[in-house]
């Protein structure tokens, strides 16, 4: 997973967090993550988990509702460079295709399992 991924699943991740998983150590939150994702419990994450999961996550991080992710929105989560990338018409702003387009890249690039499943 590309980093801008992994952040913005570690901030959803943060938001849904149960008390006992807001007790493991930083380490762990890799593995959290993916058992998270997994509604299925097929042990390993579909490409159809993962997109659900992130795009709940933006619906939470475009705080004002405008229906896209301001440099603000998304400060502290990802680095100039990384909106930078994701933001492909470059208008400032990451609009809900540009993240599909961008947290689908993640998927393909991430290392899966036999079955095609993040692990
Ligand atoms: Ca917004
Ligand atoms: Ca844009």
């Amino acid at each position: 997973m590309s980093k801008i991924a992994i952040a913005i699943s570690v901030l959803s991740l943060t938001a849904f967090s149960l008390p006992t998983q807001a007790q493991q150590q930083p380490k762990s939150l890799h593995n959290a993550n993916l058992q998270a994702l997994d509604t299925n419990k097929s042990g390993g994450v579909s490409k159809e988990e993962y997109l659900q999961y992130m795009n709940a996550g933006y619906t939470r991080l475009d705080k004002n509702k405008d229906g896209v992710l301001s440099k603000a929105e998304l400060d502290g989560i990802v680095s100039s460079e990384q909106f930078a990338a994701t933001d492909a018409n470059a208008d400032g702003k990451i609009s809900k295709t540009e993240y599909t387009t961008q947290i689908t890249k993640d998927f393909d690039a991430a290392e899966k399992g036999p079955n095609g499943e993040l692990k």
